[in-house]
């Protein structure tokens, strides 16, 4: 606990109990031995660190949420937030694996799968011995899933699946997708398709400029035969994958301003130590300006985090305050990423320091989860009664 460094202009450590601070203290310092030294070179070659798997798996990053009995870690959401901010202070990249493989893939099967489900996938993917990815997303539908092609026909004991997902994390090295897909009704359905199965294939997505240290892809289904028991019997229609997107885009508020913490204090030690014109630039107006903006939307935000984060625990949290939780966070972490850059000059664009990085990687956190447009829209809509999206 002791080691741990961070903004906390307003005592929000007092809100805290003593397990968070424990949790969070071990995830940081987990992050500062395992990932920090590797990351900017895993970045630079578009490589996701596989063998940080199973260290996540232990320090229970994944589904921290989920009851201890199907091998989760039974924790509270504030805790699952700060798990979140730590992962992301490192990489967002990193983040992204755990809450894939939280609030993707455990958290609906442990909310719409069967008991034997439950008790096939859950412990495995707790330890990170199974890893899973999300498949929504289509080349043709992004923002609007509901008009998703892809489907399956029931035949026999099997149904025939039929489409392809796009920007799907994880997808290259998954052992299980959870895919969400039109039955011959038109109704859409989870259904979890495991590697291996003829006629599934995930070929990964190369080029990125963001999120380089995680693995993209896409999930293709050639008239794939998948045994009817791997369909979630507790999900039907497109409130099935909003409810897990509700958990993951909860963990992104919490993250995005990791990435933010991790550029202010980049930039407020540089500001200290860099002199020009005599001084340090920390003296100059401009940059206290900048950085004094920084930590005023860190606190707000680690404010509204911690909140959401109650009325989460008390099950009181909305989905319209998640998604202006998650926008706020994007948007205040991309803003101090810009602007830290700029307090580190030329040095703002190499790979020794974190900023550039990380103001990368919030281009997709501000795009995946829900688009910075959909959230403003959907508190538009809740505040207004009136749906500005069709
Ligand atoms: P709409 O009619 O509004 O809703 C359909 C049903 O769903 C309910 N609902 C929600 N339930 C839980 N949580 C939410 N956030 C919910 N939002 C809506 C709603 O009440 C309704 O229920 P019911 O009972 O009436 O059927 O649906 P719509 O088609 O009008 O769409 C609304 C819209 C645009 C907000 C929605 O489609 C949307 O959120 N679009 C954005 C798509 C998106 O976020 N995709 C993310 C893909 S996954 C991803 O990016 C993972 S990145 C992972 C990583 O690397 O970290
Ligand atoms: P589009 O929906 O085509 O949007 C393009 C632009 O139009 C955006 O600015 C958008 O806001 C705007 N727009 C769209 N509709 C409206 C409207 N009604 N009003 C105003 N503006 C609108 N998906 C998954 O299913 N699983 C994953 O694991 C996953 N991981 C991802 C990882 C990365 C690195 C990235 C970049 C994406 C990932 N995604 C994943 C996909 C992500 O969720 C989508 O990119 C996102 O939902 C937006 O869809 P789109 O890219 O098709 O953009």
């Amino acid at each position: 606990q002791d080691l741990f460094q961070s903004p906390d202009y307003f005592a929000i450590d007092d809100l805290l109990k003593e397990e968070h601070l424990m949790i969070r203290s071990a995830v940081r310092q987990w992050v500062k031995k395992e990932v920090s030294p590797i990351i900017e070179d895993y970045c630079q070659r578009a490589t996701f660190p596989t063998q940080i798997i199973d260290g996540l798996g232990q320090l229970g990053c994944f589904g921290p949420t989920i009851p201890v009995e199907y091998g989760g870690g039974g924790m509270d959401h504030i805790a699952y937030g700060l798990m979140m901010q730590e992962l992301e202070r490192g990489d967002s990249g990193i983040r992204s694996t755990a809450s894939v493989q939280g609030s993707l893939v455990m958290y609906p099967i442990f909310t719409f799968g069967s008991e034997a489900q439950k008790k096939k996938y859950l412990p495995k993917l707790a330890t990170g011995e199974l890893m899973g990815c999300f498949g929504l997303t289509e080349p043709d539908h992004g923002s609007n899933p509901s008009g998703m092609l892809t489907n399956f026909r029931a035949e026999g004991d099997y149904v025939i699946l039929n489409g392809a997902k796009m920007w799907i994390s994880n997808a290259p090295f998954a052992d299980i997708a959870v895919v969400w897909a039109k039955d011959e009704s038109g109704v859409i359905r989870g259904i979890i398709v495991e590697r291996g199965m003829e006629g599934f294939t995930t070929p990964e997505t190369k080029g990125k400029w963001s999120l380089r240290a995680s693995a993209t892809g896409e999930l293709v289904f050639d008239n794939v035969k998948v045994p009817k028991e791997n369909i979630l019997p507790g999900a039907s229609g497109l409130k099935g994958p909003l409810t897990c997107l509700s958990s993951a885009r909860y963990g992104i508020a919490w993250g995005a301003i990791g990435a933010a913490m991790d550029c202010y204090e980049a930039a407020l030690r540089y500001a200290k130590e860099r002199i020009q014109f005599g001084r340090p630039i920390a003296g100059f107006q401009l940059t206290q300006k900048k950085l004094a903006e920084m930590i005023t939307e860190i606190t707000k935000a680690q404010l509204l985090n911690w909140r959401l984060g109650v009325l989460k625990n008390e099950g009181k949290a909305t989905p319209a305050q998640i998604s202006m939780a998650k926008r706020n966070s994007c948007e205040v972490a991309a803003n101090i990423a810009r602007n830290a850059r700029t307090i580190l000059g030329g040095m703002g664009i190499t790979g020794e320091f974190p900023v550039m990085r990380h103001m990368m990687n919030l281009e997709s956190v501000m795009t995946y989860e829900g688009t910075h447009e959909i959230h403003l829209l959907i508190t538009g809509m809740d505040v207004t009664g009136l749906d500005a999206f069709k």
